[in-house]
């Protein structure tokens, strides 16, 4: 096999990106990436695979996107964590994460959606309009969700360039609303049968379910070694993990993750950590973080902290909580699916109690010293939210930093103060 570099243009091209302005984005993505990854000391060797991933972000993840479709598969887009990837692998759809991290073309996004809009959908938006995402371009469906209000009115905007579905969540989880979601995940099956052209069978359910499983243990592995003192990996290596789970091939990314709990594992019997056993240690909850956002852990680990767990949607959310295997039908292998995806503690449902335990739960699991709580701005739902989770952690005993922030650098060194404060009080 050759070794020289594969010429990704023509295939950026056929997808319809805007080739200048997406050599732009892939000069500065590896930049980030070096600044706040390649510097590490001591990273676990099976991090390769993620350096490797990150090389290939735009490149041969794309490809395989693009062989899949011409071999008659489709690529499906999401935007959050209720959307079940079960159904759209058990209907030969690869499932694809959507949201972004960046600011990019803020310019033509703010001709559509409020200034004052949290930074993941003007980024995700962005990433639409300014034609530099070959995920979206890939996508013969987006799906989108009522969760925050926000996301619910940008879909109908990015229906104009894009084919979009949006699924209803319930705001509550009483019976009537698990009856409710339910409903809508036939909805959803409905749609996807459609696209896709398949017809949804419990076989493939069932399979599909089995494999996303895996990938959740393999990711609960990964962070089970986490409370281990020295943490034997970084926070940052950790959510990068979870950050690329939403569009890795799945078999694959579980190979790859098990492998790097096996090297963690290995770590912690031998004492062997990323940080010195006396750095504070730190329980991130908030706002989904999407690639290439590393800004806060980047600032806690570069000022001494370790971060040792997310209560995140790109952490523990995403896969703390498995899909029961034990139905015998269709019907069965969707109400279970309908259980745990309710399950799901977003700061979009009332009341959230389900949140303020699993933070005070991992913060004991984790060892924390402290909680960040960290929002997006103009995030309403997390913003007031933190009111709530500040209280019950304190009352708990536990320090909290709440830091609210967007994807731009010019807060970072105001920010850099603040953590390396929050970190002496919980040396002290
Ligand atoms: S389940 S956290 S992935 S909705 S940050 S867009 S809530 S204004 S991302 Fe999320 Fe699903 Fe909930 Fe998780 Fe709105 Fe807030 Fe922006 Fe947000």
């Amino acid at each position: 096999m050759s070794d020289a570099p594969v010429d990704y243009r023509p295939m950026w091209t056929d997808l319809g990106l805007d080739l200048e302005a997406h050599d732009l984005l892939l000069t500065a993505i590896p930049q980030l990436y070096a600044d706040a990854y390649l510097s590490q000391q001591d990273r676990p060797e099976g991090m390769a695979y993620f350096d490797f991933v990150m090389s290939e972000i735009h490149g041969l993840r794309i490809k395989e996107l693009v062989d899949h479709k011409a071999a008659g598969g489709t690529v499906i887009g999401t935007f959050c964590v209720y959307v079940p990837e079960e159904i759209i692998r058990a209907l030969g759809g690869v499932s694809v994460g959507l949201c972004a991290g960046a600011e990019w073309a803020y310019d033509q996004v703010e001709q559509l959606l409020p200034r004052n809009t949290c930074a993941l959908i003007k980024s995700a938006m962005g990433f639409k309009l300014g034609k530099v995402c070959p995920y979206v371009e890939s996508a013969d469906l987006v799906i989108g969700e009522t969760t925050c209000d926000g996301k619910k009115k940008a879909w109908e905007l990015l229906g104009e360039y894009a084919p979009v579905y949006v699924m209803e969540l319930p705001q509550m989880k009483r019976p009537q609303d698990l009856a409710f979601w339910r409903e809508e995940l036939d909805r959803l099956v409905e749609k996807l049968e459609e696209v896709t052209g398949n017809t949804l069978t419990f076989e493939a359910l069932q399979k599909a379910t089995k494999e996303v499983n895996d990938k959740r243990r393999a990711l609960q592995r990964l962070n089970a070694a986490r409370a281990a003192s020295p943490a034997p990996i970084s926070g940052k290596d950790a959510l990068l993990a979870v950050q690329v789970a939403f569009y890795d091939d799945v078999p694959r990314f579980t190979e790859m993750v098990n492998k790097i709990a096996d090297e963690l594992e290995q770590r912690v019997a031998s004492g062997k950590g990323v940080a010195t056993a006396d750095a504070p240690r730190v329980l991130i909850t908030g706002t989904p973080m999407s690639v290439p956002n590393w800004k806060v852990h980047d600032i806690v680990e570069k000022a001494g902290g370790v971060v040792v767990a997310e209560e995140m949607c790109t952490g523990s959310r995403y896969y703390d909580k498995l899909v029961s295997e034990d139905a015998t039908t269709l019907e069965g292998a969707m109400d279970a699916l309908a259980v745990k995806y309710l399950d799901v503690n977003c700061a979009c449902f009332t009341p959230n109690q389900g949140r303020i335990d699993d933070v005070l739960r991992m913060a004991k699991e984790y060892k924390a010293d402290g909680v960040l709580h960290y929002a997006l701005q103009f995030c309403a739902t997390y913003q007031i939210e933190a009111t709530t989770v500040e209280r019950s952690a304190q009352e708990a005993g536990l320090p909290v930093l709440r830091v609210d922030t967007d994807y731009s650098m010019e807060d970072v060194g105001q920010l850099s103060t603040r953590v390396e404060a929050f970190l002496e009080m919980l040396k002290a």
